[in-house]
């Protein structure tokens, strides 16, 4: 049986065994029609990985997954492999250069650029602290690279292959010129590395990132409304309170009930969503003919209003991963609303830009403010009610709520469920 990679095909992580396998001339093959947030989900895949990360490795004697490991697996299948060292204390060496590499320089990179993909929430102080990490890290390597071309020895190692494909996601994403002149040894090396034919042949070739990725936008914080003072109340003085008597003190002090949300409110509707999404989740076979007329049945426009909405920066999705990070990551952002709320997301496309487009119904005949408040990613999409009284935007939505591929003549890499 054949060494397996599984993964999708730009993943840094599986890059490492690649690169390991052109030097050690070991055959691996890859899977084409791994679908990330498919493929990674399904019992078969999980056996192999109980996370569902990628890449996973099949050998012929079971699954191994964590991308240095397989690296690892690859390049001692070459007997006297050069890639770990001629000796002991090189082989040691290459091991701290690759822990160094994933605890020092890729869980840092990660701490900056995720929040800015929007996979996770953005915090200034956080980043600050994997910046200045990340800058230590990169400091230390500097000087280690001022007296080395390679990280051990003189040649190319197992070291050389994991550290690189670590940089090379912070060169193409975060790592601008300006940021990386202050590490001219990195500088050097990277760039001599990503030029070996056996790293060029797998990685391609690799743009820096001109500008650092935008935090992702929030709209500022609505200033609280200032509560308007009772009639009764006369103007309070700007003067030290007289101490209030104990009962009315105690009166105050008293937990205030949680403000409905304005939703709640609304006149009863004859939809009840947690129904929907039962129905949603239950039907496995005659979707149209279950889910989809179930869902016209029960929709109630009076209490309910159903959304389309389209990515507005769909160029800036040229990489698979990051683009389903990114839906993933609003869709966390979306759990408040989960009371409220059913949504479909689609990533559209076989190849980059990937297109993401939605579908959303929302309890309420407008967006809920709150959503719009406290969701920055609904600021990125463009939003269109749509028209039930359009057979064709019906329609729009029947292919949406059931996957439908080919949509709009194009292959799905995926689709997201909000219920
Ligand atoms: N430490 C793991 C990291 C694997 C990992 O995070 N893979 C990402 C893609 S690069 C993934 O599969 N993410 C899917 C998920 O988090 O569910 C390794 O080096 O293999």
């Amino acid at each position: 049986m054949a060494l397996v990679l599984h993964s999708f095909p730009d993943n840094k992580n599986a890059f490492k065994a690649r690169i390991a396998a052109e030097y050690s001339g070991v055959k691996l093959e890859l899977t084409n029609d791994f679908v990330m947030g498919v493929t990674n989900k399904t019992p078969e895949f999980l056996k192999m990985n109980p996370l569902g990360k990628v890449p996973v490795l099949e050998t012929p004697d079971g699954a191994v997954f964590e991308s240095n490991a397989i690296a690892r697996y690859v390049a001692k299948l070459k007997n006297d492999n050069p890639l770990f060292g001629s000796s002991l204390i090189e082989y040691a060496r290459i091991e701290q250069w690759m822990d160094f590499s994933a605890t020092e320089i890729d869980a840092n990179l990660a701490r900056w650029l995720y929040p800015r993909l929007g996979f996770y929430p953005y915090l200034q102080p956080s980043e600050e602290i994997a910046i200045s990490a990340l800058k230590r890290a990169l400091d230390a390597l500097n000087t280690h690279l001022a007296s080395n071309t390679y990280l051990v020895g003189h040649s190319v190692t197992l070291a050389d292959i994991v550290m690189t494909c670590n940089l090379s996601v912070g060169y193409r994403f975060i790592l601008t010129k300006s940021f990386t002149k202050d590490f001219p040894h990195v500088e050097r090396y990277f760039w001599t590395m990503v030029n070996q034919p056996n790293f060029a042949k797998i990685l391609g070739e690799i743009e820096q990132a001109a500008t650092i990725p935008a935090v992702p936008s929030k709209k500022p914080a609505q200033p609280k409304e200032p509560a308007k003072p009772k009639k009764e109340e006369p103007k309070k003085e700007a003067k030290k309170e007289e101490p209030k008597p104990k009962e009315e003190a105690e009166e105050e002090e008293a937990p205030k009930p949680k403000p409905k949300n304005p939703l709640d409110l609304l006149p009863p509707s004859k939809m009840v969503l947690d129904e929907w999404k039962r129905l949603y989740s239950n039907t496995k076979t005659n979707f149209r003919e279950v889910a989809i007329k179930g869902f016209w049945e029960m929709y109630d426009p009076e209490g309910y209003s159903l959304w389309f909405c389209d990515y507005k920066y769909n160029e800036e999705n040229s990489v698979s991963f990051v683009t389903l990070n990114k839906v993933g990551g609003f869709l966390q952002r979306m759990d408040l609303a989960r009371k409220y709320a059913f949504g479909k997301m689609l990533v559209v496309g076989s190849e980059a830009p990937f297109k993401v487009k939605g579908l959303w119904l929302f309890r309420g005949k407008e967006i809920p403010k709150f959503i719009m408040d406290e969701v920055y990613d609904m600021e990125l999409y463009d939003w269109k009610e749509v028209d039930i009284n359009d057979e064709a935007q019906k329609e729009r939505v029947n292919q949406m709520i059931e996957d439908q591929e080919p949509f709009e003549g194009e292959a799905l890499l995926d689709a997201k469920c909000f219920k």
